[in-house]
């Protein structure tokens, strides 16, 4: 074994966005592509010589490949050791887990999340501190920086390590241990939730079905939900993590988790539904003839924090991404602690956690979180509504039902326009960036505009700025348009409209959600005029 220098040039548009980076598996795949990168991030780490590092992914296509490249690009940087999942696979929630657990230096993910597998899908690599979570900003610009200038990196020339075998072997000076992608976080999940209630739940006979979506979460969802609170065989669908998913978009919402959506709303549905993502860390939750919002779901289990042991004494504040809807503002309002608003993505919420300012953070994207890790957790969501689903004895709907009676109900709705031509994109958020002085005090159809910004956030706790964080309309009654451009898509660009209307009177909450919503779309499009920039007639997906 030796350790050999490669020399290389930079690649253009290594650029980490919302989540890492993601590109077409064949880009990922050109010569030196993936190790410039790897070797970026060793480039801009330091004192990790000696150190543990984790490593894991969602087991898409290139996964495996991957990994042996890092193990032995780990080894040549005299990384300690490495802690890799067992068959090289370890959801998102679970190296986080993992990560601090043992106390590891970090962690590399490998994982395209929602986005499509396969060779012919998305691949990606993002990499996590040593609290578990994605690196900040500084430090993804100083990796993308790096993956600008340099011009060689260092690997070992080792043979391949067995991924399929527990225990421990060794690269140049490296230990390898390859760990149960499982037992770790399973054991972290029966310390939050109340396992005994859950069982004896599934004991009286309650039905449920997770859609695994043939992505990551299936063995986790299998050992916990089949496994350890013993819902019958068969609770888990498409459980087993496949390099293409099995054909599925493994993107949890109503359209693409279609067939889970047809179960619920069909004759003798289970009593509940769910599930999850690419790498996990999403969260559906569906009840007969109901699929929560997720920006419900988060004020919900806010609201009912204390059910689960985990959470008993209460939480310390809540966070949401700033197009997330204020519907948790007003649990936050109501329990007497701090909403904050971030930019999107989980990165921004890193601080707030680690400073004990929040417990629970959300995303409208699906995803949920809180203190345990440093990266949303899909099972973790999951677990908590069963936990109170048992505690309550409530179905979905009612619990549902009953939060918007108390607090009113924020209807909401994503309308996303993918694969857009990127000029034709940025034009329209600058000329929508031009025009927000104009917008304040302005009176559109039944609304008037309270103001207009372009979201820049100050971390309250280290004081960094994020600028350009999406477009804001504000109206005086609360209402909200949002615009922003995706950063995590391979493809042209992706506009997300966000829609936004409060509503107190529990006899207006029946309303179909994009009926509450039109006229805001309609003002949407007026203003922006996404119609004529994107030549669309309407969004791809709406959630
Ligand atoms: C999307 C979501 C964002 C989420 C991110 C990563 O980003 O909107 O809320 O944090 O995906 O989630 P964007 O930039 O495309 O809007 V995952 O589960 O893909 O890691
Ligand atoms: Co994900």
């Amino acid at each position: 074994m030796t350790i050999q220098t490669i020399s290389t040039i930079p690649f253009a548009g290594q650029r980490p966005g919302t989540s890492g980076l993601r590109k077409k598996v064949a880009e990922f795949q050109q010569p030196g592509y993936l190790e410039n990168f790897v070797q970026a991030i060793f480039n801009t780490l330091v004192d990790f010589a000696g150190q543990t590092l984790v490593v894991g992914g969602d087991g898409r296509y290139f996964n495996r490949q991957a990994i042996q490249v890092i193990l032995r690009m780990a080894a040549a940087h005299g990384v300690g050791k490495v802690l890799v999942g067992q068959g090289g696979i370890l959801s998102t929630p679970a190296l986080s887990c993992v990560v601090r657990k043992y106390g590891a230096f970090g962690g590399i993910v490998l994982s395209a999340s929602h986005n499509p597998g396969g060779p012919h899908g998305d691949f990606g690599i993002k990499y996590n501190s040593s609290n578990g979570g994605p690196a900040p900003e500084r430090i993804t610009e100083a990796i993308y920086s790096n993956t600008l200038v340099l011009d060689a990196y260092s690997i070992s020339d080792a043979g391949p390590v067995d991924l399929d075998r527990p225990g421990v072997v060794r690269i140049e000076q490296m230990e390898v241990e390859v760990i149960d992608p499982v037992a770790d976080y399973a054991q972290l999940m029966q310390e939050l939730f109340d396992f005994d209630a859950i069982r004896a739940l599934f004991a009286s006979g309650f039905r449920m079905c997770f859609d695994g979506m043939g992505a990551v979460s299936g063995p986790y969802a299998r050992t916990i939900i089949e496994g350890m609170l013993g819902a019958p065989a068969g609770t888990v669908i498409n459980g087993v993590p496949l390099e293409d998913f099995g054909g599925h978009h493994p993107d949890p919402n109503p359209v693409n988790a279609a067939e889970l959506i047809a179960l619920m709303d069909g004759p003798n549905a289970p009593d509940f539904g769910a599930a999850s993502d690419g790498d996990a860390d999403r969260n559906m939750i569906v009840g007969r003839g109901i699929a929560v919002t997720p920006s419900d779901s988060l004020a919900i289990i806010a609201a009912n924090a204390r059910v689960a042991p985990g959470y008993r004494d209460g939480i310390a504040g809540i966070a949401r991404s700033m197009p997330t809807s204020s519907a948790a503002d007003r649990v936050a309002l109501a329990l007497g602690v701090p909403c904050y608003e971030t930019p999107t993505g989980w990165k921004y919420f890193g601080n707030l956690l680690d400073a004990g300012m929040v417990t629970l953070c959300g995303e409208e994207s699906y995803g949920t979180g809180s203190s345990h890790i440093r990266e949303k957790d899909g099972v973790w969501a999951v677990l908590f509504w069963l936990n109170l689903i048992a505690a309550s004895g409530k179905p979905v709907e009612a619990i549902v039902r009953e939060h918007w009676a108390r607090f009113g109900r924020n209807y909401y709705s994503r309308h996303d326009y993918e694969a857009v031509d990127a000029l034709a994109a940025t034009t329209m958020m600058t000329h929508l960036r031009a025009m927000l002085p104009r917008l304040a005090g302005m009176a559109i159809g039944s609304y008037s505009v309270d103001f207009a910004d372009d979201f820049i956030y100050t971390d309250p706790v280290d004081q960094s700025v994020a600028s350009h964080q999406g477009v804001r309309i504000v109206m005086t009654d609360g209402s909200r348009i949002v615009f922003r451009l995706s950063g995590t898509g391979t493809e042209g660009a992706t506009i997300r409209l966000y829609l936004e209307r409060y509503e107190a009177d529990p006899a207006n909450h029946a309303i179909p959600r994009q009926q509450a919503l039109a006229e805001l779309a309609a003002i949407a499009d007026s203003v922006a005029g996404l119609r004529a920039h994107t030549g669309r007639e309407g969004p791809t997906v709406i959630t």
